[in-house]
């Protein structure tokens, strides 16, 4: 049976939890001792805004005193993180201070040997610049230049490292999103664009499902708004291949075959449709092609295939259909790491068509929530810079010269393809491919072809190992930036605290610089501006429009405290939809149009390869952001070691004990890693969280293929990655 209950707290989840929570406070109270009293009056306090790509964007107080940053605290003025912040960021100070922050420019000669030498800034810029006037003169265009750039900072001046570039002429691009494009082109295929409730509107949610979510990880001050709507009666169902944190406190997990979401939500559809539970005139009135999909779910699916197809009990199928359909509302909240498989956005499609079926969109306390881009609207200034005149690009369908857009999602293949000409030269800011990308053997090969590789970041990663030139980042606590979500409504300032620690400086510092020395060489040959405060810079990025959103007007209130946009609190609620027929589109040509299939019809996943019999799924880790945090002193204490979790059954099959090492693998390349044995995931999954550990070559993407997603290239430019569609085969070590 491939389903189990949870009371919330009960029994042994309750002594672990308070286990974790005894062991949190020890930690926190440990910081603040070391820290001077806060009431101090020396101690100064300044607003910040955690910046990393994490849906809670926190709002921060930072306590500084003599210039030191003693110790961070969650901003009780941000009502969505309420004065709280995850483990990472209390654990900011340890980043702050760390003693294996990059401190200078550094040069290594050659490239990946470990020969660092220090050089001065100057000796930096001059190195980079005659490198890029050189390639400039070889090739004709700056299009040998690549940059790479994605989520170590999602700060909004932050986009000055794009601008760096178009400064320069026109450049190669890595374009797209590793994180939740085939979601995106689903939700913009039928409503427009992505859209979502204020997730503090969960409190309202009569019934709850986190569906391929781990929000007690990934997005933990959510959980407050859920509990407060479970205290008030609502049922919370998390559906996951995974039993994870998030599933254990549920009121129902279900452990739905992986890539089968899809099925699931049209066996749902198949009972609501059979009882009668449909609301028609929402539908009907709101949406195109609702009978013609509700004529497929009667002829093509029954209650039968879905539970045969998701391994989900045909009873418990019709449970989780009657309660969503009838609660009133009900909401969803669709995490991006169901729709990382070939048929991830199709499957994202289905259950959209749920919430219009059950008329739980446009809701207060509804939605089908994925994220939204609705206070983004910035001026962007730090990026948009005209290219330096004559620059010559990569000839568009327009007949004009622009930038050559790589995919981002298959970088290392895409990178060395080009050949008109050929990319030279890697820049890459916020952004570590050889932890991150797919493939990591084709990154490292890829890295080894190039003539020259700037970095620009605060640690010695396994991007950095493979560079020429290393720029020292500032942390954001050395910065003005502002801070929007892709998932609450909140905007903040991000105050400059403390100033640049030893010779770092910010990506747009930086960009300033670069066009100084440029400019010296060749004038003209540097659009960026040479001039500005940082909180200049900031200042820019400021609009009418914005101040409007926040009921400000100056972006100066923001340091009184973080504002909400003034919206609804429910998305849809006018029923525009934004779509060509500007309703929902059920029914989408432009899916068609696409090579997709007009309806949310089902969509086969993919078959595990004879070979590689086990899937390995590699979501996001607790203690870490992607490759940021897990290093730190504090991390490697409370998780000193990677795993990967494999249930009982299936390592007896291979003689696997506990603590054994496992070597994971598959044609594309192997990792060794210690073995877990635990019930939680199923007998055919492996699991094993991606993160980058202090002194460790671990790395999951060593066998994950660059798959891609079947959405994404409508509205990011590219499909995403089948992240979770990775098999391999396991031996022990
Ligand atoms: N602590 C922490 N927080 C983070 C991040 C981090 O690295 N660490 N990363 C941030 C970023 S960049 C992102 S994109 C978000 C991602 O945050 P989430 O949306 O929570 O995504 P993941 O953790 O990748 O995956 C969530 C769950 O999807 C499940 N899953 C995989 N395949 C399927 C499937 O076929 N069906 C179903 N139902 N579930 C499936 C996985 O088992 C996993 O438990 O989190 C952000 N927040
Ligand atoms: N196997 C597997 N792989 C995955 C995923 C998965 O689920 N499984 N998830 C994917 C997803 S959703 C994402 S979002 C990507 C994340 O991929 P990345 O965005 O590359 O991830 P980060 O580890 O956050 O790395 C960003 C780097 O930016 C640096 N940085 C931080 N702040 C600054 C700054 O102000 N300036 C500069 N110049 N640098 C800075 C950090 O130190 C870090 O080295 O990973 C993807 N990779
Ligand atoms: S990583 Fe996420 S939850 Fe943690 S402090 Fe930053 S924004 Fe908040
Ligand atoms: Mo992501």
């Amino acid at each position: 049976m491939k389903l189990s209950r949870r009371k919330f707290l009960g029994g042994a989840a309750a002594a672990v939890s308070s286990l974790t929570l005894f062991n949190f406070n020890l930690l926190t109270n440990s910081l603040s001792a070391d820290a001077a009293d806060p009431s101090s009056e020396t101690m100064k306090t300044f607003r910040n805004v955690c910046p990393r790509n994490c849906y809670d964007t926190c709002g921060m107080i930072t306590y500084v005193q003599d210039g030191i940053l003693k110790k961070v605290e969650g901003d009780p003025k941000h009502g969505y993180t309420n004065g709280k912040l995850c483990l990472k960021g209390y654990a900011y100070p340890r980043r702050v201070y760390s003693p294996d922050r990059i401190k200078y420019p550094m040069k290594q000669s050659p490239r990946g040997s470990g020969n660092w030498t220090r050089i001065s800034w100057d000796e930096a810029m001059e190195t980079i610049a005659t490198k890029i006037l050189d390639l400039k003169k070889r090739y004709g265009s700056t299009l040998p230049i690549c940059l790479d750039k994605y989520s170590g900072n999602f700060g909004i001046v932050h986009y000055g490292i794009e601008g760096t570039m178009s400064s320069l002429g026109y450049t190669t691009r890595a374009v797209g999103t590793p994180c939740w494009p085939a979601g995106i082109d689903a939700q913009t295929y039928d409503f427009g664009t992505l859209y979502s409730n204020d997730p503090e509107d969960m409190v309202n949610a009569k019934y709850i499902i986190l569906w391929g979510q781990n929000a007690a990880w990934t997005a933990i001050h959510s959980f407050p708004f859920i509990n407060k709507a479970r205290e008030h009666g609502a049922k919370l169902v998390v559906i996951d291949p995974i039993l994870t944190s998030t599933a254990s406190k549920a009121d129902l997990y279900i452990q739905v075959n992986t890539s089968t979401d899809g099925a699931l939500a049209l066996g749902m559809a198949r009972y609501i449709i059979d009882n009668d539970l449909v609301d028609w005139e929402y539908a009907r009135a709101n949406s195109i092609g609702f009978d013609e999909w509700v004529d497929y779910v009667k002829k093509d699916i029954t209650l039968d295939w879905a539970s045969e197809k998701t391994g989900v009990p045909k009873d418990t199928i019709m449970e989780i259909a009657h309660d969503y359909a009838t609660a009133k509302p009900a909401s969803m909240w669709v995490g991006y790491g169901m729709q990382r498989h070939t048929n991830g956005g199709q499957n994202v499609r289905i259950i959209d068509a749920l919430g219009v079926m059950t008329g739980n969109v446009g809701k207060s306390g509804g939605g089908v929530n994925y994220g939204h881009l609705e206070t983004w609207g910035f001026n962007y200034n730090a990026m948009v810079n005209a290219a330096p005149k004559g620059s010559k690009g990569f000839i568009g369908p327009d007949g004009k010269d622009g930038d050559r857009a790589i995919n981002m999602n298959n970088f290392a293949h895409d990178v060395s393809i080009q050949s008109d000409p050929p990319v030279k030269m890697l820049w890459l800011a916020c952004r570590n491919p050889a932890s991150q990308d797919p493939d990591t053997n084709a990154i490292e090969k890829m890295f080894a072809s190039m003539e020259f590789v700037v970095t620009v970041d605060s640690f010695f990663n396994k991007t950095v190992e493979m560079s020429d030139i290393v720029l020292p980042a500032t942390t954001h606590f050395e910065d003005w930036d502002v801070m929007a979500s892709y998932w609450h409504y909140w905007v903040g300032i991000n105050q400059r605290a403390i100033d640049p620690l030893y010779e770092s400086k910010s990506d747009v510092e930086i960009a300033i610089e670069l066009s100084k020395k440029m400019n010296t060489l060749e004038p003209g040959s540097c659009t960026f501006p040479t001039s500005g405060t940082p909180e200049e810079w900031l200042a820019k990025e400021f609009n009418p429009a914005i101040h409007q959103m926040l009921g400000i007007n100056d972006y100066k209130e923001l340091i009184d405290g973080p504002r909400k946009a003034n919206m609804p609190s429910a998305s849809w609620s006018d029923g525009q939809f934004r779509t060509p027929s500007k309703k929902i589109e059920i029914h989408c040509e432009l899916a068609k149009k696409n090579g997709l299939p007009a309806l949310p019809i089902w969509v086969e996943e993919m078959k595990t390869p004879e070979k590689y019999p086990i899937r390995f799924i590699t979501p996001h880790p607790q203690h870490a952001l992607h490759s940021q945090f897990q290093n730190l002193d504090w991390m490697m204490t409370t998780n000193p070691e990677p795993k990967v979790e494999i249930h009982p059954v299936l390592a007896a099959k291979y003689g696997i004990a506990e603590g054994n090492m496992v070597k994971v693998f598959n044609d594309l390349g192997s990792i060794t890693v210690k073995a877990h044995l635990t019930r939680t995931t199923s007998q055919n999954v492996i699991v094993s969280y991606e993160s980058w550990y202090k002194d460790s070559n671990f790395n999951v993407n060593y066998t994950l293929k660059a798959i891609p997603s079947d959405m994404g290239k409508q509205a990011t430019g590219n499909d995403g990655l089948a992240f979770h569609d990775n098999f391999v085969m396991i031996e022990k070590a």
